[in-house]
Formats: structure tokens, C-alpha cells, sequence
């Protein structure tokens, strides 16, 4: 029990026990008690807690299996392995919207270990012939990539985990714990990236080989090998919108539970994952919760990246410079909707491949109908962040395919000016500081002022930002001349 008088007691093992079945809520669907760790999980906040723990716990619960628990790695904070491991490692998943399922509490991750906190730890976790698995949601900025998508050897930190430090990079983890399990005859692994980058598997691949040629050979010596045969790296679209937990949101799972749950997150219903079936060993039956094994992930990878998380963007920029606090009031403004409708529509739907048994206007509508979700208050300025990572995934191939084909792609480059002028203002409609949470942002800060007041140069001197726009987006007079178009009128 807390010590304060009056306070709900923290959510544990033993608290939960003491609630019984038949409560407002879905306890864990297997006994944490019993669960044995076999996934490592690099990067654990809140979207994996609503998304693939969740997907494995009801994978494990329908097969039978108690050997699938997760370990889960902190990157920067140790704010997870504070709010989860006074509780056992359990939290809630708050399902807000229509036709939402009761509030689930789930047990599949077993520990949380703060990885900056005790960096050999990781590396011997990843190593545990027990692990088959490693899953990561490090975000677009944790891979450490240069403007070519090769591994930034520039980067002060990678260069200290290529100088055989303890690793606190993802890349320099991953190698580390790999070059430990094949000394130490651990197993095959299957290395599986969750987050929102084109061809996410094979990128992951390509950076721990850029970190191994990196190597001396003596150090590197038949680890590329030992790789090439044992570890592999599918791709996969992960799909679940999880805004930042708030105050109020822990409140209503403490009102609910009678209990204090410090690791709430907060989901749509709706919940997806496409997976590429390339494994190197065991892997969770999570077909059995719903995910699809599939030998064609790249298409299912790009309408989502292209059709749902450019339109997010897209109503982000719009929507927090408008002074729209949430996607669902930003969408809720017409102008808004119009021009989110038209992105799908006319510029992105002409570049898909659309997999097999998807109507791509059903698909368009779903987006559309989750984001109108009033009850989730995704906030613009969450989508917002990270945009120099996020532009070239979600926005760039879709408009260097319309350019291929000899179009101009007036409704893309709205996004794309959208978020120069949210760099460049820094204001909303309403005179509120916008935020530029970025790892770019000192660089984009510099290069919006040395176009201040006038939108051409605004747009030549964001777009000369090689990292995002590389170096032929900045040639393309056409697209140039819709982005300076936009733009007059946005900061008009
Ligand atoms: C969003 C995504 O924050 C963002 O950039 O576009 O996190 C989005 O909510 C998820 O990809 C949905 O699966």
C-alpha cells in the first residue's frame, strides 16, 4: 500500500490479484508469473507498450507459450523503468474512441533496463540464447543515419561505440550483442524494426554492416559471416496512433482500477501489423492476434507511410499553425480536410502499388475516420516533431515519383511548405509559440532566418538542407516554384 493517506496503492502483481476477475477491465491474458523473457525490445515507450506488447501477450495467450516475455530497453530516460518496475512490469492500454474494448492491463514485459544507465547490461541481454528475438521502436533520429541513409560515422556517439566503448548507440548495441552471441554459440536471432522508415528491416541491415566494415578487421572477423547465416531482418508496418500520455488520462485509469498506474498508455481501437514472414529462429504466433505474415511487405509499408503518415503531417503543420491544438480539430476545419483529402487522392495514390486485397478509397476513409477520433487528442504539435526524419519517409518519395512521371505535386509540396513555415514562423495564428523539437533544429533555425521575410529564399534556403532534400529536390524549378507559391501564401 502508499504510504500517503488516501492515495490508490501502485499497480503490482499482488495489487491486481486482490481486484479479481470481473472487474471493469481485461486482466493480463497470461500469468506474468509464469512468462520467461525471449524478445529484447530496443526502444520501449509508449507505442510499443499499446502496439507489439500487446500483439505478443495475446499471441502467447492463444498458442499456449510462456517463453515469449519482453525486455524491454530504455534508450535516453529511465522514466519507463521507473514507472514500470515498481509494478511488476505490468500497465494499462486506455482504448479511447467509439467502440473501444475495456481497459486492458498487460504483463508481457518482464523487465526494463535504463540502457545509458548500464550499457553492458543490454549488450548481455541481446546475447541470451533464451532471446530469439530483438524488436526496436528507437524512432526515425535512433538510427543515426547521415544524409546518404548510411550510418553517420560523423556522429560523436557512434564514433564512440565504433571505438569499442560500452554501446549507447542502437546500432552499436545490436553489433555488440550479436558479436557476443555468435562467441558465445547463443543462437540464431531475428532482428525486427518497428519503426516508420521505407524498407525498415533492410535499413537496420545496412547500418549494422556499415558498423561492422567500420570495424578492424580482427574485431569484425567473421562476425559479417556469422551474421549473414544466423540473423535476419524483415521488415514490417507497425500501424496504432498513440498520443502522449496526460495527467487526465491517469486519472481515469486510477478511477477505473481503484489502483495508481504510473505506465498508462493511451491507443485507438484500431491496431495493425504487417510482417515480413523471414525469421532466423522461433518467432510468437502473432498471426494469432491478428497481424499478417506476409512475403510482400514493401506495399503494405508504403500506402501507410505515404497515404496515412504524410497526411498526419501534412495536418499537423496546417493545423498547429492555424492554432488547432489536436489532428482531430485540424481535420475538423475544412479547408484542412479538403487539402488532406487531396494529398491521398491526386499525389499519393497515383505512386501505390496496392497490395493485394486492399480497396485503397476504404483505406482513405479509415485514415480519415481515425483521425477525426476526438476523444484520442493527438496533439499537432506531437506529429509535428522530428520533421527533418520524417519529411523524406513520408512526403519526398512521393513527390520525387510525381516528378518522375512529369507532374508537379502541388497538394505534397502544401505539406512540404507547410512545415517550412512552421520552422520558419514559430508561431500559431493565435501568437502561441510553436515548438521545433528536432534534432536538425539549430540547423533549421539558421536557415529559416537567412530567409526571413521572403518566401523564395525561405524555400532555397530550407531546401538546401541536404539531409532531407538531398541534392536534386533544390534543382527541380517546378517544385520550387510550388513550394515558394505555398509558402507566400501561408505566411501571408
Ligand atoms: C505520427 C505517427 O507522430 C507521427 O509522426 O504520424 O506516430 C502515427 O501516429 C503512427 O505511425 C500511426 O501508426
Amino acid at each position: 500500500m502508499s504510504d500517503e493517506v488516501g492515495a490508490a496503492p501502485r499497480l503490482r502483481l499482488d495489487t491486481l490479484d486482490r481486484l479479481g476477475r470481473g472487474g471493469a477491465f481485461t486482466p493480463p491474458a497470461v500469468d506474468p508469473r509464469a512468462l520467461r523473457v525471449g524478445i529484447v525490445h530496443l526502444g520501449i515507450g509508449a507505442f510499443h507498450r499499446a502496439h507489439q506488447a500487446v500483439f505478443t501477450e495475446l499471441a502467447a495467450a492463444a498458442a499456449g507459450r510462456d517463453d515469449w516475455g519482453i525486455a524491454g530497453i530504455t534508450q535516453r530516460s529511465a522514466s519507463v523503468s521507473d514507472q514500470l518496475m515498481p509494478q511488476d512490469g505490468l500497465y494499462s492500454v486506455l482504448e479511447r474512441g467509439r467502440d473501444v474494448a475495456p481497459l486492458r492491463v498487460v504483463g508481457s514485459v518482464r523487465e526494463v533496463l535504463f540502457g545509458a544507465g548500464d550499457p553492458p547490461a543490454v549488450v548481455d541481454r541481446i546475447a541470451d540464447p533464451a532471446v530469439r528475438v530483438v524488436t526496436l521502436t528507437v524512432t526515425e533520429k535512433g538510427y543515426r543515419r547521415d544524409g546518404a541513409g548510411r550510418l553517420d560515422r560523423s556522429d560523436p556517439e557512434v564514433a564512440a561505440d565504433l571505438a569499442g566503448r560500452a554501446p549507447r548507440t542502437v546500432v552499436g548495441q545490436l553489433v555488440r550483442g550479436l558479436q557476443r552471441r555468435s562467441a558465445g554459440a547463443a543462437g540464431p536471432v531475428t532482428v525486427l524494426s518497428c519503426d516508420n522508415l521505407v524498407g525498415n528491416g533492410e535499413v537496420l541491415r545496412g547500418l549494422v554492416h556499415d558498423f561492422l566494415d567500420a570495424l578492424a578487421e580482427a574485431e569484425a572477423g567473421g562476425l559479417a559471416d556469422w551474421i549473414a547465416a544466423s540473423v535476419r531482418f524483415p521488415s514490417c508496418m507497425v500501424d496504432r496512433i498513440v498520443p502522449a500520455t496526460t495527467d487526465e488520462d491517469r486519472a481515469d485509469v486510477r478511477a477505473a482500477l481503484g489502483l495508481e498506474d504510473r505506465g498508462v498508455v493511451v491507443a485507438e481501437p484500431f491496431r495493425q501489423w504487417v510482417i515480413e514472414d523471414d525469421f532466423a529462429a522461433d518467432r510468437p504466433a502473432w498471426n494469432l492476434a491478428g497481424a499478417v505474415f506476409t512475403d510482400d511487405v514493401a506495399a503494405w509499408e508504403s500506402v501507410k507511410l505515404r497515404m496515412l503518415n504524410a497526411t498526419h503531417s501534412l495536418l499537423a503543420y496546417l493545423g498547429a499553425l492555424r492554432g488547432h491544438d489536436t489532428i482531430a480539430a485540424a481535420l475538423a476545419d475544412d479547408e484542412l480536410a479538403t487539402a488532406a483529402e487531396a494529398l491521398m487522392v491526386e499525389d499519393v495514390a497515383p505512386t501505390l502499388r496496392v497490395p493485394d486485397g486492399l480497396d485503397l478509397a476504404d483505406y482513405r476513409r479509415q485514415v480519415l475516420q481515425r483521425f477525426s477520433n476526438p476523444a484520442l487528442r493527438h496533439r499537432t504539435v506531437q506529429v509535428a516533431m522530428d520533421g527533418s526524419q520524417k519529411l523524406p519517409v513520408r512526403l519526398l518519395g512521393t513527390v520525387r515519383d510525381r516528378l518522375a512521371a512529369g507532374t508537379i505535386p502541388r497538394q505534397a509540396a502544401l505539406a512540404v511548405a507547410a512545415w517550412m513555415t512552421y520552422v520558419a514562423k514559430g508561431r500559431d495564428a493565435r501568437g502561441r509559440e510553436l515548438p521545433l523539437d528536432d534534432p536538425l533544429a539549430d540547423r533549421l533555425r539558421v536557415a529559416a532566418a537567412a530567409g526571413t521575410g521572403d518566401p523564395k529564399r525561405l524555400v532555397d534556403s530550407l531546401l538546401r538542407v541536404e539531409e532531407i532534400f538531398d541534392a536534386d529536390l533544390p534543382e527541380h524549378d517546378g517544385f520550387r516554384a510550388a513550394l515558394v507559391d505555398h509558402v507566400a501564401r501561408l505566411t501571408a
